[in-house]
């Protein structure tokens, strides 16, 4: 075979622009799928099932490489496979030789269309082995364009077959065109080795047969060869099969062989434009399913706000923070009142003030321990709230998805805004130092005038009644009675002065600290409502945002 002057370079340097009607094929199918994935379940469902079938038609093939035409060489060793490779491309590309098997990994090489990277790698064709034509300096006018042509040079089956059975299915299902180059001493083979091949990949596709070597043959042995080969392939259930006979070494059938090549080039392009008509005319179906107006992301501050306010209520926290506020003056007026006072209070047992911190303490337990019982009405007028304000400028199928993202975690949200009170739980338990600092003030007062007591008592016994000899001299002397009196009326006034500031400093604090804990069942709930409400929502908002990108402009990609 003698070298024609086309160059020839890696396939990475040639990047012809597109030149077919169906260039951008991939891009569609790129576009189309990502609109699947976003508007699924979302959007108008005939329309996305229309999309969804479409993308199967088309196929993990069309999106590795849509443009492209397949044609695999495959056959027996020593049949001529590189041969023709060679002789169709115009170079010596793929070696030839006696060595038998001579190919042991696959060449190829791509007619003057950019873009079949991707394909390649796929199929795990050594870069060192892709080879690429420009198809302008391609063929002298007589056959059509191979443009977008991918032809493969398969090792023999057998070194495919021992090496990867993997590899076979891949060059199988790709292959819009599998050719069999058979030659006149092996081609009763190929019936054992084309049954292994459908076998593999349930492939029934197009597959041509070349009868290579036809000049070791005298042309009534050809017709003859022919003949019985037609005989073999029907008796093997393939009818009426295109048989091509060509010989690599004198270059006899090579033409007819490039424009059948040409044809399956033509042919796939049309099926291709066929599909990016389907697709084009798909993507306008997309048209009424975004508004024009630019959504809105985020739910506003104020919004917000309002479904806090609004979960706040429905969880009841403003009578539980009135039940702590109460509960904490109680408590605190257990430690810190007057020593005495408590006392006495205990002997009568203070029936009313008992039953009443019995009573806060049930509400108390019973707001921390179940889930709240919201008010559903409440919550549904809240969540509706939340959404109403950003779906006013959505297409109705969105408006829906919103608000269901803004319900679909609604079911937490009982247990959630009880955990935002039940956080509480240590805060309100705690006792603060000045009420221990307090009730040991107390206690110094009430032991103070207790001395006090027994000290008159001791000046009486022995002063006054004489009992007997005072232990010490300040504990027998009648004059200092007035000022131990004195002393024992200013501790108990300090006493009742401190309680009554006591009472005060309680009303404001308890105030100050049921407002504390409010607040943080607040932030509680405000942290509840962004995670099972509002992050939701605004999740919904990105994907509704992204769906409406990608349909605008694949419809303004279309032709008018
Ligand atoms: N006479 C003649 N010899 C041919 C023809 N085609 C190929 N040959 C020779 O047959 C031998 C095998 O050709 P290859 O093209 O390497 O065969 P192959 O099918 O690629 O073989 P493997 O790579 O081993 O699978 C070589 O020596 C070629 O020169 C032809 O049409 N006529
Ligand atoms: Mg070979």
């Amino acid at each position: 075979m003698t070298a024609t002057t086309p160059p020839v370079s890696s396939l990475e340097e040639i990047e012809t622009p597109p030149q077919t009607a169906a260039v951008g094929l991939s891009d569609r199918l790129d576009v189309l799928d990502r609109l699947v994935a976003l508007g699924e379940g979302r959007v108008d469902k005939p329309l996305m099932d229309d999309a969804a079938a479409l993308l199967a038609r088309a196929g993990e093939r069309l999106r590795l490489s849509g443009e492209h035409t397949v044609v695999a060489l495959a056959g027996g060793t020593g049949s001529g496979k590189s041969s023709l490779f060679n002789a169709v491309c115009g170079l010596e590309l793929s070696p030839t030789g006696l060595r038998r098997p001579m190919t042991s990994s696959a060449h190829s090489c791509v007619w003057g269309l950019g873009g079949a990277g991707p394909l390649m790698d796929w199929l795990d064709i050594d870069p060192r082995h892709r080879y690429a034509r420009a198809s302008a300096l391609d063929g002298d006018g007589q056959v059509g364009s191979l443009q977008g042509l991918v032809l493969l040079d398969l090792p023999d089956h057998d070194s495919i077959r021992a090496a990867h059975l993997a590899e076979v299915d891949k060059y199988v299902s790709v292959a819009d065109l599998i050719i069999w180059v058979l030659d006149p001493q092996k081609y009763a083979d190929f019936a054992v080795h084309r049954r292994y091949f459908e076998q593999l990949s349930g492939h029934t596709g197009v597959t041509l047969i070349v009868l290579n070597q036809v000049d070791r043959l005298e042309p009534e042995e050809v017709t003859e060869c022919v003949k019985d080969l037609h005989r073999l392939l029907e008796a093997e259930g393939m009818g009426g099969p295109t048989i091509l006979t060509t010989s690599a070494k004198t270059g006899a059938g090579i033409e007819g062989f490039r424009e059948i090549l040409a044809d399956t080039v033509a042919a796939r392009q049309a099926r291709l434009e066929r599909l990016v008509a389907d697709i084009d005319r798909l993507v306008r179906r997309f048209e009424g399913q975004y508004a024009e107006a630019e959504p809105p992301t985020t739910v506003d501050d104020r919004r917000a706000a309002a479904l806090v306010e609004a979960l706040t209520e429905a969880a009841g926290v403003p009578a539980v923070a009135e039940s702590m506020e109460s509960a904490y003056s109680l408590r605190a007026m257990d430690y810190i009142g007057w020593p005495l006072g408590r006392l006495t209070a205990r002997l009568h047992a203070d029936p009313l003030r008992r039953m009443r911190l019995g009573e806060l303490r049930q509400e108390l337990r019973a707001a921390f321990t179940t889930p709240v019982n919201a008010q559903q009405a409440h919550v549904d007028n809240a969540l509706q709230e939340v959404t109403e304000g950003v779906t006013a400028d959505l297409p109705p199928s969105w408006q829906r998805s919103v608000r269901e993202a803004g319900r679909s975690q609604a079911e937490e949200l009982p247990e959630a805004l009880g955990d935002s009170l039940r956080e509480v739980v240590p805060a309100f338990n705690q006792v603060p130092a000045w009420w221990w600092i307090l009730r040991a003030w107390q206690y110094l007062l009430v032991t103070a005038s207790a001395l006090g007591l027994l000290w008159l008592g001791a000046i009486l016994a022995y002063g006054g009644l004489d009992l007997g000899r005072a232990p010490f001299g300040i504990l027998g002397d009648p004059s200092l009675s007035p000022y131990v009196g004195l002393l024992v009326l200013c501790t108990l006034g300090l006493g009742a002065f401190t309680t009554a500031a006591a009472r005060n400093v309680i009303a404001l604090s308890s105030v100050r600290h049921s407002e504390r804990l409010e607040e943080q069942m607040r932030q509680g709930i405000g942290t509840s409502a962004r995670t099972l409400v509002i992050e939701p929502v605004e999740r919904e908002l990105e994907v509704y945002k992204s769906f409406r990108k990608e349909a605008s402009t694949a419809i303004r990609s279309l032709m008018p």
